[in-house]
């Protein structure tokens, strides 16, 4: 062998070793498996119900689901223009106003179909995302931390760099602070969608000194994060955590990614993902794409169609649960029992027949929302947090955790 053929050889090494991107392919089946969970959610078009992150999940990945996503989409349409720029015959006023962050994600899922928000009800709604993000800004500027959230603040900046709208330099430069001053709270989940944010603007042309670095130390975190099976933060976090890393190339980040798929895949099979919000923040990862991609979609690549498989039904459950629930700070505690498999939610909805415990849950995009325990509303800040004695928070919400036969649960009034 020359000595050129040897300096090509390894030439070619290093360039490998330089470029190694992140790249998540699950097997075909398990992919459309995930795909099929969502099926049953696109018939479901009622305001309540109603997902502008199922449609750009769906849409960002290599499935599709004919005709039912195009009315699906017309169907989001319909709801945000009417509940936001009360449009209908009075109806609005009753049902609740998207927040910022739903409208960004109505916006997103526009651009996932290759559409600008358009027309005066398109300008409306732009002129809406970008009042709620000045609001924002100034309460941060005053010190103070968003109303919404640091992940909502995101959505908002990332929604118009994908439509190509011009930012006012405050707007990007509030997160830079956030997140140069150590203010970013919210764990990989907000520091993946602020990435996500930042990656379009850099991709957009913003030219801006302190956008490279901010984009690297937020990369640094998530891969500090990556926790000893694999996944980084939690098994919840790491479709967001791998949009953003399926962006970069750098040394090392193959060997990552792997890991995180071992993990990912580990828990699939276990069916950790059946949260419709969950599995429409993964599907883009297994397509490699991300919400960034969304400044330039491409809406032209094949996508498989989802065929609805019929389920085995369920075998009938003889047997049942015996789980405790409590709330200590209203001395409350109660053995709950229940048919075997059923959800935290079914524990909750018993304990009230029995008497002497009442709640109330909110909609939201992840399921329902566990708002108010005994009378008491959680407060701005404040949160009905979920824990599994001993002392350990749950990943899942009321609809979707599955408490075992013998299990201790606690809800407690907690800060964020
Ligand atoms: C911010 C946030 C919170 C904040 C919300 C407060 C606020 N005003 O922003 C706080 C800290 C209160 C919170 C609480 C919880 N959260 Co949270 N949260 C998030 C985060 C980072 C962003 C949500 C968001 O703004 N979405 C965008 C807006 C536009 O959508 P939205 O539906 O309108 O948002 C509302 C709901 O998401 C709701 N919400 C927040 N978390 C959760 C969790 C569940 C299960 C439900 C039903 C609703 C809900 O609060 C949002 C603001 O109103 C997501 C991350 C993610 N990857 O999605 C995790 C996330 C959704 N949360 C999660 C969890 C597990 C919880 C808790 C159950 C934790 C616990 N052990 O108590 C609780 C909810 C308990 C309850 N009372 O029902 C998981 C859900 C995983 C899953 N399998 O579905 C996620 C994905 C984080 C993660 N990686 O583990 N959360």
């Amino acid at each position: 062998m020359g000595l050129l053929e040897v300096f090509l050889i390894l030439l070619g090494g290093l360039g490998a070793l330089a470029t190694e991107t992140c790249e998540i392919h699950l097997d075909r089946t398990l992919e459309a498996g995930l795909g099929r969970r969502l099926l049953p959610r696109l018939h479901l078009l009622s305001a309540e119900h109603l997902n502008p992150s199922v449609y750009l999940g769906l849409r960002l990945s290599g499935l599709q689901a004919g005709a039912q996503e195009a009315l699906y989409l017309q169907s989001l349409k319909l709801h945000y223009t009417q509940t936001l720029l009360g449009t209908d015959d009075g109806n609005s006023g009753r049902q609740a106003k998207p927040s910022m962050g739903q409208l960004a994600l109505y916006l997103l899922a526009l651009r996932a179909n290759c559409e600008f928000a358009v027309g005066r009800k398109g300008d409306r709604l732009v002129s809406k995302l970008k009042r709620f993000l000045e609001e924002e800004k100034k309460a941060m500027e005053e010190g103070l931390t968003p109303h919404t959230s640091y992940y909502q603040y995101s959505l908002g900046v990332l929604a118009l760099c994908a439509h190509g709208k011009q930012l006012h330099h405050s707007v990007p430069h509030r997160l830079l602070h956030a997140l140069e001053h150590g203010h970013l709270p919210g764990g990989v989940d907000t520091a993946a969608m602020a990435g996500l944010a930042l990656t379009c603007l850099q991709r957009s042309g913003l030219k801006h000194h302190r956008l490279g670095p901010a984009l690297r130390s937020l990369r640094e975190d998530i891969l500090r994060a990556q926790t000893a099976d694999g996944h980084f933060g939690n098994v919840y976090s790491t479709p967001l955590a791998l949009q953003l890393l399926e962006t970069e190339h750098s040394p090392g980040l193959g060997a990552v990614c792997s890991q995180a798929k071992a993990a990912l895949v580990s828990s699939l099979q276990e069916g950790a993902f059946q949260n419709a919000l969950v599995i429409s923040q993964l599907l883009p990862t297994l397509n490699h794409r991300s919400y960034a991609d969304l400044l330039s979609p491409d809406c032209q690549a094949p996508r498989a169609l989802l065929e609805p498989v019929a389920e085995p039904p369920e075998p009938h459950e003889v047997e049942s649960s015996r789980v405790t629930l409590s709330v200590p700070s209203r001395g409350y505690r109660q053995s709950v029992q229940v048919p075997f498999g059923s959800s935290l939610m079914d524990v909750l909805l018993k304990a009230r027949e029995l008497g002497g415990f009442t709640y109330e849950t909110q909609p939201s995009l992840s399921g329902p929302y566990l708002a108010s325990v005994m009378g008491t509303e959680a407060g701005d800040h404040q949160y009905w947090q979920l824990l599994r004695d001993p002392n350990i928070p749950l990943l899942q919400g009321i609809a979707d955790y599955r408490p075992k036969d013998g299990e201790t649960l606690e809800l407690r009034l907690a800060s964020w």
